[in-house]
């Protein structure tokens, strides 16, 4: 017997469906920040704790250590309280080591919600009584406000019974029906509606993470090539993104209109069309051709120019864990160098004997003159290393054994960056973009572009890399 009527109908099981799923399983705080305890976890959780030293300091009490102006200047940009000469920043930088913390670019509130997340923990730390034996405390450490991990098991279990019991009587409900010739559900009709509720949340994360993650992109490129490189993508993204969106609605609202409908319809088995192959391959074939081709031609004037006789030539020297940097000095030329001389005192293997590398300038930061071509010349002393300039959009690797070069044109000062994106802290960073070890994340060297003046005027204060010794001596002298 066949069974003709449904107790939930085609649009009402689907209606069904969208409200259970509205209810349940789509979060209402889908669009809002990340919360101070989430900030802390995923940023601050791996170098410190709320009530004792671990990579940092301790950071319970930080709030009565320092004021909210210094705290937001601090965990935006250490590096720069530091370098202000910030005697409490300096002194707390030699205790730990040197070991510099990662700048986070992010709006006060961010900042603010994380301090107060610190605040909250540490009176909760504060009001729990001291367990007898270190376990039990670190056992309940999670305890301070939200649910713990055991608590949300429970719930979970709970509902995996719930769903499990639900099923049962829907099963014994439907048995029941069918036998009176009523199915309960038209099962057709809503996994056909499962598909289209899919496309709708699916296209709907896609655009939560647009909402949320766009802000985290790079700003304008501030160099020649990389605004070719930036229009290369948005054009490579655009048609991929249309594409996407295209294919995605067609597969999901098809299998909609073309359900199986009544009893007695059926699927049309359709074998072969040649034109239509024809069409689905050669379609794609030549938009990815032309995208490719494009590609190659961008990344061939890039990499293939050769630097011009003006470019500032400037060594970037790679080693576990981070930067040196030597410019050329009056003649223009780079001392040879060689990898068996490097030693305590000669940490890039300059050969000393070299009439080029005498008046070779050993720098702790990179300068830029804006407008003018710069090639960098590339070398790692131990593993290989990735030179990473993601405002310039400049990134290549740094082989042992394999010198590597990168020709580029800085086109914004970096003062003219900072009244760009508002950020009077910001800088041009150098990174290292291989895993290459431990403290791989902490191979920095800032890079800053100037007016051609400010650049002369900073060249002449730098020291060369084998400083003379009488120099050496006077400056042991006079400390
Ligand atoms: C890579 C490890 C690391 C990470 C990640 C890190 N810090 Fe730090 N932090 C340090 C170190 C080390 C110091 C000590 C100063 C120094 O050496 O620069 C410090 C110092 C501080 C201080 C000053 C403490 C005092 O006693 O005055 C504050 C505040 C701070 N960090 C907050 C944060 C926050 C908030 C985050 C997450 C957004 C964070 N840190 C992430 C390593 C880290
Ligand atoms: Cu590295």
């Amino acid at each position: 017997m066949k069974p003709k009527r449904y107790l939930f109908p085609t649009y009402r099981s689907v209606f069904l469906v969208l409200v259970v799923l509205s209810a349940g399983v789509i979060p209402s705080d889908l669009f809002a920040q990340p919360s101070g305890q989430e900030l802390y976890a995923n940023n601050c959780a791996s170098c410190h704790k709320i009530d004792q030293p671990m990579v940092g300091p301790a950071l319970g009490g930080v709030d009565k250590r320092r004021d909210e102006a210094w705290l937001l200047k601090w965990i935006r940009n250490s590096a720069a309280v530091i370098a202000s000469g910030d005697q409490y920043a300096v002194d707390l930088y030699n205790q730990y080591n040197k070991t510099a913390m990662p700048a986070y670019d992010w709006s006060d509130e961010e900042i603010k919600s994380v301090l107060a997340y610190i605040k909250e923990e540490e009176k909760a730390l504060a009001n729990k009584p001291k367990a007898a034996d270190g376990g039990a405390g670190a056992a309940s450490a999670n305890g301070g406000g939200g649910t713990t991990r055991g608590e949300s098991a429970l719930m979970i279990l709970a509902l995996i019974v719930f769903g499990a019991l639900l099923l049962f009587a829907g099963r014994l409900l439907s048995a029941q029906y069918r036998l009176r010739g009523i199915r309960l559900f038209n099962w057709n009709t809503i996994n056909a509606g499962l598909f289209v509720v899919f496309l709708v949340v699916g296209m709907a994360l896609v655009a939560v993470q647009f909402a949320r993650l766009m802000r985290h992109t790079l700003p304008v490129a501030a160099s020649e090539h990389g605004v070719v490189i930036d229009q290369m993508l948005a054009i490579t993204f655009w048609i991929t993104f249309v594409v996407f969106v295209i294919t995605h609605i067609l597969l999901f609202v098809y299998s909609w209109i073309y359900r199986r409908k009544g009893s007695e319809s059926k699927a049309l088995h359709y074998a072969h069309n040649d034109r239509l192959e024809f069409a689905w391959t050669v379609v794609p074939a030549i938009v990815l051709t032309i995208l490719v081709l494009y590609g190659t031609k961008v990344w061939r004037e890039i990499t293939q120019s050769e630097p011009s006789e003006d470019a500032h030539e400037i060594e970037l020297f790679a080693y576990q864990f981070g930067w040196q940097a030597r410019l050329p000095g009056t003649d223009g030329v780079l001392g040879r160098h060689d990898y068996r001389l490097i030693g305590a005192t000669n940490s890039m293997g300059i050969d000393p004997e070299s009439k080029e590398g005498q008046d070779d300038l050993l720098v702790p930061e990179v300068y830029l003159p804006v407008g003018e071509p710069v090639v960098l010349r590339l070398r790692a002393r131990d593993v290989i290393h990735s030179a990473y300039l993601p405002h310039f959009r400049v990134q290549m690797n740094v082989v042992p054994g394999m010198p590597t070069q990168f020709v580029f044109t800085p086109t914004i000062t970096t003062e003219e960056m900072r009244e760009k994106i508002n950020n009077y802290n910001f800088n041009y960073v150098l990174a290292c973009n291989k895993i290459c070890g431990a403290a791989h994340f902490n191979m920095q060297m800032k890079f800053v572009v100037v007016t051609r003046k400010e650049y002369d005027q900073w060249l002449a204060k730098q020291r060369t890399y084998f400083k003379k010794p009488e120099t050496q001596t006077a400056s042991i002298l006079l400390p």
